[in-house]
């Protein structure tokens, strides 16, 4: 090769590498553990997450190990155990899980298993498929050895019967009702995590609407939707009335956002952004949706169409649970 021929090449390649190396010197350079999570009796997932994380552990082991805490809590009626049922008086699941590798695994209505998040790994670790439904995901919840438990409990019965009453089994009941029910009872957990070695990872996880068509499935166990990860640039998740995050592929729309140059926060907001502007002020006013996002660097913000959501954070430096900014006052 000659010299021209050398220098011609050098110049061309030597952006790429810098580039390249610039790349690898963001994943590493800065790197803090941090794990946040929607709503804020969620700080006790995260701290159960933080007993993996804050010993150098993987993000996922992390965001898997805390979103088992609500799921277990009879207390916690709008996740796993506990959760108010549907319509039909079934408690019924949605969980999923994304690693740093674009693995990720879902099951959607999954009946009688105290944790759909551990399925949900199961899925993306034993099966060639993303996403197990319904019955199928039963039975391959029972062949990996997971045990059938009524997670109906006493109180959520009553909650339902109570329901009943009034609601004459609407199949019509107006989303805006379910919606204004979700404002009082939100606890669904989205949790996404940076660990130590600078990968990301997150878990979703819910009962999800109360007294919902028996069947019904939102935006939780949606990858895209309810939680996206892209380990290049951040990773972002999703609560509320899961069928109007759905419908803009919400959790991508963030991390897409941040891809190109917004910060958490900001990149939340064009996600609400784009929900008002599609279903208009007005709608909006009836219902809550929040954002949560995190970034490559461990900076993290939320935003929600309307007061009163909150997220926990826990990382070295802050544990705390911040009121997201909001769009729409009502
Ligand atoms: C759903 N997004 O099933 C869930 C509900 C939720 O707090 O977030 N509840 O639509």
């Amino acid at each position: 090769m000659n010299r021209r021929h050398f220098v011609k090449i050098s110049a061309l390649t030597a952006p790429v590498l810098g580039l390249l190396h610039g790349c690898k010197t963001n994943k590493t350079k800065g790197t803090k553990p941090i794990v946040i999570s929607t709503w804020e009796p969620n700080k006790k997932a995260n701290a159960e997450a933080w007993t993996i994380l804050g010993k150098g552990g993987r993000a996922l082991d992390a965001v898997h190990a805390g979103v088992q805490i609500p799921e277990a809590d009879p207390e916690d009626q709008s996740v796993g155990y506990g959760g108010l049922p549907d319509r039909d008086g079934k408690v019924t699941l949605d969980a999923c899980i994304m690693d740093e590798l674009g693995n990720c695994g879902a099951v959607m209505a999954l009946e009688n298993i105290m944790h759909p998040i551990s399925v949900a790994r199961m899925v993306m670790e034993k099966t060639p498929h993303v996403i197990l439904a319904g019955n199928g995901a039963l039975q391959f919840a029972l062949q990996q050895g997971f045990k059938q438990e009524n997670l109906l409990t006493e109180s959520s019965t009553k909650a339902w019967k109570e329901w009943l009453k009034t609601s004459k089994y609407n199949p019509l009941e107006t989303v805006e009702n379910i919606a204004e029910r979700i404002k009082k009872n939100h606890d669904t957990i989205g949790m996404i995590a940076l660990d130590a070695a600078g990968n990301l990872s997150g878990a979703c996880t819910t009962s999800g609407m109360a007294y919902k068509l028996h069947g019904r499935v939102g935006d939780s166990p949606i990858i895209g939707a309810g939680l996206f990860v892209d380990n290049e640039i951040g990773a972002a998740t999703s609560t509320g009335v899961g069928e109007e995050v759905v419908r803009i592929c919400g959790s991508h729309v963030v991390v897409e956002m941040m891809r190109q140059g917004k910060s958490p926060e900001q990149a939340c907001k064009e996600a609400v952004e784009r929900m008002i502007k599609l279903r208009g002020k007005e709608a909006c006013k009836k219902i809550q949706v929040g954002f949560i996002a995190i970034n490559k660097n461990g900076e993290h913000g939320g935003y929600c169409i309307q007061k009163g959501f909150t997220y926990a954070v826990k990382s070295n430096e802050e544990e705390k649970v911040y009121e997201a900014k909001f769009l729409i006052e009502v």
